[in-house]
């Protein structure tokens, strides 16, 4: 299949990517040499919230494709009225809906994967991949609602991107119609700045909260129907089904999904703990990352004796309720203060007034959700599946995803004497 072979030209690209960047962001491993994939370069990242466009993670299988903005159009398709079979110009999206903007976390599913042990193979992931931008842009609600889509109930919304296969399989997502009539946004601008090439250039879909694969890039097609994409099911030639069906579902080592029509629970977490045998990944599971001290250099505390932790957490399309810190790899914790703008989807500040002895310690970081879900501790055998859990473990699984682990993302700090 087209989707395991390497890609000559990610490097040229990756290297294009960094210079613009500016150092923001680093190239990641990637075993399989598929990938476009750069993550936030410094763990300084995590310790704001608004992340600068040069520190933003960058994911993607195919080229970015080369797009003539004025000649791009957005299809609108499947169970949509008859006679609006639509295509809608770039100009048509900017100026005929309202303009919002929308706070979001960017997490690729597969960060973590490279804490994975064994390793599982393709892009080896820390914790580098996630990111919050703010993205402008034209509210799916509106542009559906003018083609008389009213009810979600049971439905789907299938986003196709523009970027050349390398193979035969299309770059296609379903997420929940409900979710896409929600809060869901066709992005033309980050931060403010147009939408940068490798992030979508001129049309993204925004999924606020939910893993960065269901954030189509270069978005030619949007699709309603009453099922998520299965082989077959668009009406173009190659394989449809592999982003959804295939690729991106958490599974012990071994098994092949089934592709299903539909689910029911959308929550990953939910999914996880035995709604769906195989998860997909839609929305974030639980997570936290420390941004400071950033490991990188020693701290001195302040004249009170105390240094400040401060750190990003986040929950997909769920509140963050709680956060933790513990500086004796998890015998203790000390509950930190979140503080900062609240938006669903988007991840919170957090700080901890941290009262350390001279030497070096690890500091672990730890959010619970307002469902009660709380970070697990490390990641599982690649044997234990539904005891993982329960066990405090996130269940290792062969593509490497949704893993939110709190002790691969510890940082040890050197304190030194005030
Ligand atoms: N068309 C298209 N969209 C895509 C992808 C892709 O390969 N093609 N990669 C997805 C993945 S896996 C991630 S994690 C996010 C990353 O978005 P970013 O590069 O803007 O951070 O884009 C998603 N959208
Ligand atoms: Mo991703």
């Amino acid at each position: 299949m087209a989707t395991e072979q390497p890609r000559e030209s990610r490097h040229e690209e990756i290297a294009a990517i960094c210079e613009r960047k500016a150092g923001g962001v680093s190239e990641t491993r990637d075993e399989a040499d598929k990938y476009t994939v750069v993550g936030a370069a410094r763990r300084g990242t995590y310790a704001n919230w608004l992340t600068p466009i040069e520190e933003h993670f960058v994911c993607h299988r195919n080229d970015i494709p080369d797009i003539d903005a004025d000649a791009w159009a957005v299809s609108l398709r499947g169970d949509v009225d008859a006679d609006s079979n639509t295509d809608l110009t770039m100009a048509e999206i900017r100026d005929d809906y309202p303009t919002v903007a929308v706070a979001h976390t960017m997490e690729c599913a597969g960060n973590g994967r490279g804490q994975h042990r064994p390793e599982t193979g393709s892009v080896q992931w820390g914790y580098e991949a996630a990111g919050t931008a703010f993205w402008t842009g034209t509210p799916v609600s509106s542009i559906l609602r003018e083609q008389g889509v009213k009810s979600p109930a049971g439905k789907w919304l299938t986003a196709i991107g523009g970027d050349p296969s390398d193979g035969d399989d299309v770059f296609a997502r379903s997420i929940p119609l409900s979710k896409a009539l929600d809060d869901c946004i066709l992005a033309y601008e980050m931060n403010g700045e147009p939408l940068p090439e490798e992030h979508g250039f001129p049309v993204r879909l925004i999924v606020p909260g939910w893993y960065g694969v269901n954030n189509v890039k270069w978005v030619e097609e949007l699709r309603v129907t009453d099922s998520m994409v299965t082989e077959g099911s668009l009406d173009r030639p190659g394989e449809h089904a592999y982003w959804q069906q295939v690729s991106y579902r958490l599974h012990p080592e071994g098994v092949e999904p089934d592709a299903l029509e539909t689910i029911d629970t959308f929550d990953t977490w939910e999914q996880l703990e035995g709604a769906v045998e195989h998860p997909y990944t839609f929305d974030v599971n639980v997570m936290s990352l420390v941004g400071a001290p950033d490991g990188e250099s020693p701290v001195t505390p302040k004249s009170d004796g105390t240094v400040e932790v401060r750190g990003v957490a986040w929950a997909g399309d769920d509140a963050v309720e709680k956060i933790e810190i513990s500086a004796d790899g998890g015998e203790s914790w000390a509950n930190g203060e979140l503080f900062g703008p609240e938006y669903t989807g988007a991840w919170r500040l957090f700080r901890y007034d941290w009262e350390p002895d001279v030497g070096t310690h690890r500091l672990l970081s730890r959010a619970t959700d307002e469902l009660g879900r709380r970070q697990p501790a490390s990641i599982s055998e690649p044997e234990a599946w539904r005891e993982a859990l329960p066990n405090d473990e996130f269940p290792w699984n062969e593509g490497g995803f949704a893993a939110n682990a709190y002790e691969p993302n510890g940082v040890e700090v050197e304190v030194e004497k005030n």
